[in-house]
């Protein structure tokens, strides 16, 4: 496999380019979520797997084993409660003691039963309070384990017509965002998630990048919008959403996953491998543009997935997988080309140009990359050839899950 790799040599103008290359494909972090390792389901059942960690710590370590793996993977995002520990500091600890950092902190504001009608816009004051404390906890534990990331997803919304008065509750999901900004650490961000339905069914009070965005810019510089893949309208050009933010220096980060009908959480790449390149190009074009490189080298690669039939480990390697084929790909357009094509109006040979990017075969280029990072270069074969699933089955099925 590495042999072919020098292939490339005559895929890509020059070997500096080739270089370049294979060092942001070193570079490319990807976060991946504590709850991905624990067991998840749909709303008619979560399935329980044997072998899945029992507590926060556990979730560390099998994110750890996929660092271990990948080498790209040194972030793990963490959810309360369900990663609620005693001791936080004690968690962090850990993690370091693993080679990982703590990444985003996510508050949950939608498995309460206070919140059945919303959090942050619930028509009473007492529940809106309970959901800022929430955050504002939250705030506080990304101080203990020092992450710099707090990231939002507010669940409001109504199920009819005449439920709620949307104006009122738009004013109460600003205020309560502005309270939790201001409390922010020194150098961290808060990253606004959109969703257009669910669980709502009518409305929800952040139903799209623009109503992010429009917060975004009341809060202030530390405020951008994350991107999850599962949550727009069929047929939503996600690219250009993806360019537009970048143009605007709100892009903040990513949850990285694949639907085919609606927020199915399927591991990212596996429905839609072409829209998924071309969203990689948007972000691999933003950083080489100087108005846009700042926002993009610090846009937030993070996993959020939930697999449900599949087993969870294998599932995250192969989702990293997929996320630097998709990378390699874009980095491989000839943008100069690509570029020429545009001015000259050539529709036909811009389109191809994308086209053939995307149909390299890029596995032996990351093959050397990895084995250059020191990991094995099948990371998923390593796994399923080492004792490493077999250590984990004396958990049991007792694992944690979306509770
Ligand atoms: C909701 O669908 C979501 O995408 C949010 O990011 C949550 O925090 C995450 O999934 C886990 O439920
Ligand atoms: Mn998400």
């Amino acid at each position: 496999m590495i042999d072919s790799a020098c292939n490339f040599a005559h895929t890509v103008a020059s070997t500096d380019r080739l270089q370049e290359i294979k060092s942001k494909l070193k570079s490319l972090i990807i976060e991946t979520p504590s709850w991905g390792y624990a067991n998840s389901g749909t709303r008619f059942k979560v399935f329980r797997q044997p072998g899945v960690p029992r507590n926060p710590y556990e979730k560390l370590e099998d994110a750890a084993l996929v660092h271990r793996l990948t080498g790209v993977c040194p972030k793990v995002a963490i959810h309360i409660p369900w990663d609620h520990v005693d001791d936080y500091r004690d968690l962090k600890a850990y993690a370091e003691q693993l080679g990982l950092q703590i990444g985003a902190v996510n508050p949950n504001l939608f498995q309460d039963d206070d919140y059945a009608l919303g959090s942050v816009c619930h028509p009473r004051k007492e529940v809106r309070e309970k959901a800022v404390a929430h955050m504002l906890e939250c705030v506080e534990i990304m101080r203990t384990v020092n992450s710099d990331v707090l990231s939002l997803w507010i669940a409001d919304g109504t199920n009819y017509p005449g439920q709620d008065d949307f104006r009122k509750r738009k004013h109460y999901l600003v205020e309560a965002l502005e309270r939790v900004y201001a409390e922010l650490p020194e150098g961290a961000r808060m990253l606004i998630e959109y969703k257009f339905f669910e669980p709502a069914f009518y409305h929800t009070d952040l139903p799209d990048w623009g109503t992010a965005y429009s917060c975004c810019l009341k809060l202030g510089d530390k405020a951008q919008v994350l991107v999850d893949l599962g949550h727009h309208p069929q047929g939503t050009n996600i690219a250009h959403v993806v360019a537009t933010l970048l143009d605007e220096g709100k892009l903040g980060g990513f949850h990285f996953n694949n639907r085919k009908y609606a927020d199915d959480d399927l591991m990212v790449g596996s429905i839609d491998p072409y829209e998924l390149f071309l969203i990689c190009l948007e972000l691999v074009g933003a950083e080489d543009d100087p108005d846009t490189a700042a926002c993009a080298s610090r846009v937030a690669y993070m996993i959020d997935q939930s697999h449900n039939i599949e087993s969870k480990i294998p599932a995250i390697l192969r989702s990293v997988e997929n996320i630097q084929v998709a990378f390699a790909k874009a980095l491989l357009v000839p943008r100069q080309e690509l570029e020429d094509a545009q001015a000259e109006g050539d529709v036909i040979r811009a389109e191809r140009i994308l086209y053939d990017a995307f149909q390299t075969d890029v596995r032996p280029l990351l093959a050397q990359v990895r084995e250059e990072l020191g990991v094995p270069q099948d990371p998923l074969a390593a796994y399923l050839h080492s004792d490493e699933e077999k250590k984990r089955l004396q958990r049991g099925t007792g694992g944690q899950g979306w509770t």
